[in-house]
C-alpha cells in the first residue's frame, strides 16, 4: 500500500469558458486523485503579462499516491487534454494547473520547483489558498499562508459566485397553466436516499424510496420540483443530528415541510424502506436475518397531519381447494384397496395431504395517533398466512414449515381476513377512527398470474362486521382517511 501525499494545487483560466474549464479540469483530476478541499472561485487581474483577459483562479487540497514527477506529468496531460497549446511564458490559456506544495517537500528541478517559488508574492493564489489552508506553512520559510497574504496587495482579486447566465425574472412554475384545472397530486416519485431512524439509542441507516406530492391550485402551472429534493436534503442533514423516532415521524416531518415550501394546501409523503429483522428458526433455533419493507405515509395540511405505519412481508400459503381434491381422491384410493369408509376417512384426516403452495406477499398499514410498532405488524402478517418463511432453514425447520402450512391451508382471502381478525383482537385499544389496510398477493404455483385480496376501512367499520356481524358496504379508502 502506498502512502498518500497532501498536495495543494492552483488553477487558473483566462480563455474560453473559464468556469467550465476549471470544473472540467477538476473532473479529470478526480479520475486519479481525491480532492479534499476546494476554494471559492476568484476573478483576478492578470499578473506579469497584463495585456490579456482576466483570470478565474481557485486552489484545492488533494490526496494522491503520485510522486511529484508523476503528478506533474498527469497535470500536464490534463492541460493538454483540454486544448492548451505551447506558447510564451504567461500567455493566455484555457487552463493552467500548478503544484503549490507537496507535503513538506523542497525540490529544485528544472521542470519542477517545490514549494512553488512565486507563491509568496501571488495574491491570486494566496487569497484562495488562505480560504482552505490559512495555517499551512511554507516549507523553508516557516511562514504561514495567512502571514504571506498579509504581505501582498489583494486588490484586483474578487470572489465570484459560480454561475450560469440565467434569465430569472419570471417564475415559470408560478405562471397560469393553459388549462386552469387543479391537480390532486403533483410531485416526485422514486426518490432514493439512505435515511436514518432511531433504534434504541442509535440511528440505523436504511435504503429508502420516497414519493412526495403536493396539490396544485388551478392558477399554478407546476410544483417546484427541486424544492422536493431540497426538503429531503435539508432533512437528511437534520436527521443525521437527530434521527426520527420511526418511519411515520420521518414521513410527517417531510410532509409538513412540503406544505410549507410548496405553499400547498395538501401534501403527501410515502416512504418504503428495506429493513432487516432477526428471526429464529422454529426447530433448530438458528438466528436468521430477514428483510421486510417498512412503510411510512403522512398527509399534511396547514393544520393537521395523518400518519400511517406499515409493513410488507412474505410468507407461504397452501391452497385449501387443491388439498380437498387430493384428500377425497386419497380416500377413494384407500377404499379401492379394501379399507372401510370410516377407516379411509380417519386415515386422510390424520396424514398430511398434498396441495399446491406459493409465496405470498402481505401488506398491512395502520393509521392511528396511537403508536403501533412496525416489527409487531410483521408478526401479525406472518401469523396470518399458512406459514411464515425463513431465509435459513435446516432440514427439521424445513419440515416444520411445510407441515405447518399443509395443516393450515389458506386462500388469499383467508389471509386478509385472518390479519383483520388479529388486528381487532391484538389491538383492542386502537380507536374506532383508526384506519387499516390489509392486502395479500399470492404468486400462484399453478398459474403465471397472481391471486389478490384486499380490505381497507376504519376500525369502526371492520369491528362492526367482525364483532357485531353487520355488513358494512362503504369502506373508507386510504385517500379518504388521509384527507379526513
Ligand atoms: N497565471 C500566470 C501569470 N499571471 N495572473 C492571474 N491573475 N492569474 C493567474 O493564474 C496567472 C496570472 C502564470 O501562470
Ligand atoms: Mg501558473
Ligand atoms: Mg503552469
Amino acid at each position: 500500500m502506498s502512502i498518500l501525499h497532501q498536495v495543494y494545487l492552483s488553477f487558473g483560466a483566462n480563455l474560453g469558458n473559464r468556469q467550465a474549464n476549471i470544473l472540467q479540469a477538476l473532473q479529470y483530476l478526480q479520475t486519479r486523485t481525491s480532492i479534499k478541499k476546494l476554494s471559492s472561485f476568484y476573478e483576478t487581474e492578470p499578473v506579469g503579462y497584463s495585456d490579456q483577459p482576466k483570470f478565474l483562479n481557485i486552489t484545492c487540497e488533494l490526496e494522491t499516491e503520485f510522486s511529484p514527477a508523476d503528478l506533474l506529468h498527469f497535470l500536464k496531460w490534463i492541460e493538454k487534454r483540454m486544448g492548451r497549446q505551447a506558447a510564451f511564458r504567461n500567455a493566455p490559456r484555457p487552463i493552467d494547473i500548478d503544484i503549490l506544495l507537496y507535503d513538506e517537500l523542497i525540490l529544485e528541478n528544472l521542470d519542477l520547483q517545490l514549494p512553488h517559488p512565486r507563491l509568496p508574492e501571488r495574491a491570486f493564489v494566496l487569497v484562495p489558498l488562505a480560504e482552505i489552508a490559512p495555517d499551512l506553512v511554507y516549507p523553508g520559510l516557516h511562514i504561514t499562508v495567512k502571514e504571506m497574504l498579509n504581505k501582498v496587495d489583494p486588490t484586483g482579486i474578487k470572489r465570484v459566485d459560480r454561475s450560469l447566465k440565467l434569465r430569472t425574472e419570471h417564475d415559470i412554475q408560478q405562471s397560469r397553466p393553459t388549462v386552469p384545472v387543479s391537480l390532486s397530486r403533483a410531485g416526485v416519485t422514486n426518490l432514493r436516499r439512505i435515511i436514518q431512524i432511531a433504534d434504541g439509542g442509535r440511528g440505523v441507516l436504511f435504503y429508502a424510496e420516497l414519493d412526495l406530492f403536493a396539490d396544485l391550485n388551478p392558477e399554478q402551472s407546476g410544483v417546484h420540483m427541486s424544492r422536493f429534493s431540497d426538503v429531503l436534503e435539508t432533512l437528511v442533514e437534520e436527521i443525521s443530528l437527530e434521527p426520527s423516532r420511526d418511519i411515520e415521524s420521518l414521513a410527517e416531518r417531510l410532509a409538513r415541510q412540503v406544505v410549507r415550501t410548496q405553499g400547498a394546501i395538501y401534501s403527501e409523503v410515502h416512504i418504503r424502506a428495506q429493513s432487516p429483522m432477526m428471526k429464529v428458526t422454529p426447530i433448530t433455533g438458528k438466528p436468521s436475518e430477514e428483510l421486510y419493507t417498512l412503510i411510512g405515509i403522512a398527509a399534511s395540511t396547514q393544520e393537521h397531519t395523518n400518519r400511517l405505519v406499515g409493513v410488507e412481508t412474505e410468507g407461504m400459503t397452501v391452497c385449501p381447494c387443491a388439498q380437498d381434491m387430493v384428500r377425497s381422491y386419497s380416500k377413494d384410493l384407500l377404499m379401492e384397496e379394501g379399507f372401510s369408509k370410516g377407516d379411509s376417512e380417519r386415515i386422510v384426516s390424520i396424514i398430511p395431504m398434498a396441495s399446491h403452495n406459493q409465496r405470498g406477499r402481505g401488506t398491512l398499514l395502520i393509521g392511528s395517533e396511537h403508536p403501533v410498532r412496525a416489527e409487531n405488524l410483521v408478526h401479525i402478517v406472518e401469523a396470518s398466512m399458512s406459514s411464515e418463511t425463513y431465509e435459513l432453514l435446516k432440514r427439521p425447520d424445513e419440515f416444520f414449515i411445510v407441515n405447518k402450512a399443509h395443516r393450515n391451508p389458506r386462500f388469499v382471502e383467508d389471509v386478509v381476513r385472518e390479519v383483520l381478525r388479529n388486528i381487532i383482537e391484538v389491538y383492542p385499544d386502537l380507536p374506532d377512527e383508526a384506519f387499516a389496510l390489509v392486502k395479500q398477493e399470492n404468486f400462484e404455483g399453478i398459474h403465471q398470474h397472481n391471486a389478490f385480496a384486499e380490505r381497507f376501512g376504519t376500525l369502526a367499520e371492520i369491528r362492526r362486521e367482525i364483532l357485531k356481524d353487520e355488513h358494512v358496504v362503504r369502506h373508507t379508502t386510504l385517500e379518504e382517511w388521509l384527507k379526513g
